[in-house]
């Protein structure tokens, strides 16, 4: 169960390569009833999944925009809870989206991950994100490395070796800065790449090809395969050439997101229901694709 980073790959104990492959959530504030160990155990079961991400926004009405967030706390701890009686990963993320730069509620992530670096020192299967996607003309990667740098050992002096993620700028997608200039402690740090196949193409791609030749440890802790909007049409080809980078470099992968909201990136249908159990019919044409990249890998 456990990992650590070494050169650009995430393997366990024994030293064998690991990749982590599986569903965010949406928004937890949004969408809370699909933190359950029957959702989760359909995607390990069915979907062949080893991991869950749980993305709490900050803004957008989340734990920093009038969110309670005890019941926040509530939730991530059931899903930690959940993913380890699973023996699946989780992934604890700080959602930073229309608050695109990371310096602007450092401290208030500090004491985030203070408690929850705090509460999961001892879960081997828990993962920190960080700064989901830091963006913005003026968020350049030496803010974002600022911020990483006072995040990173408050979590490491709780918790000594887990993973975590650092975002990267233009939404995560620079990866290619982080060699020239990575964090202080890099120790078991790995750096994120996001991308949704029907606006980022070969020059994203090339990003990443760019980072993990300078040893560059990349992560995508999430995707999907309509346009970065999270609605519009799906790219299968781009996708596919995604993925094709992603399979030759082991690189671990997470496809947003688990509800049924009405938008291309959703993988369930508007209509379905069901929290758990779903079949081939409940899911959205991109949930269908997921699906079937989770179990082919
Ligand atoms: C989108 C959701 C959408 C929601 C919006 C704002 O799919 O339902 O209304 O956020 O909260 C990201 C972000 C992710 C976005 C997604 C699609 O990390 O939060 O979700 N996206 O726009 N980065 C690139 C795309």
């Amino acid at each position: 169960m456990k990992l650590h980073v070494e050169g650009t790959h995430l393997k366990n104990a024994s030293g064998e390569i690991v990749r982590l492959k599986g569903v965010s959530s949406h928004g937890l504030q949004m969408y809370p009833e699909y933190i359950t160990k029957d959702a989760f155990q359909t995607l390990r079961d069915d979907w062949k999944a080893n991991v869950i991400r749980l993305a709490m926004y900050t803004q957008e009405g989340g734990f920093l925009d009038g969110s309670d967030q005890e019941e926040l706390f509530a939730l991530i701890d059931n899903g930690v809870k959940y993913t380890k009686e699973l023996g699946m990963y989780c992934i604890i993320d700080w959602h930073i989206l229309s608050d695109g730069q990371p310096l602007d509620h450092k401290e208030e992530a500090k004491k985030y991950f203070e408690r929850v670096s705090k509460a999961y020192a001892s879960c081997d299967h828990v993962l920190y994100e960080i700064c989901n996607e830091p963006n913005g003309d003026d968020v350049t990667w030496a803010d974002v490395k600022a911020y990483a740098d006072e995040v990173i050992p408050v979590i490491r002096k709780n918790d000594k070796d887990n993973v975590i993620l650092v975002g990267t700028t233009t939404w995560s997608q620079d990866v290619e800065e982080c060699a020239k200039n990575p964090v202080k402690d890099s120790k078991n740090v790995m750096y994120v790449c996001h991308f949704y196949a029907a606006s980022h193409k070969d020059d994203k791609r090339a990003k990443v090809a760019q980072a993990l030749s300078e040893g560059t440890p990349v992560f995508v802790s999430e995707f999907s395969i309509c346009d970065a909007s999270g609605n519009g049409a799906l790219d299968y080809e781009q996708a596919d050439k995604w993925m094709q980078l992603l399979d030759e470099n082991h690189i671990s992968f997470i496809g947003w997101n688990l509800s049924n909201k009405d938008e291309s990136s959703a993988v369930l249908l508007p209509d379905c229901k069901k929290l758990s159990g779903w079949d081939e019919k409940d899911l959205n044409e991109s949930g269908k694709w997921l699906r079937n990249t989770l179990r082919n890998r």
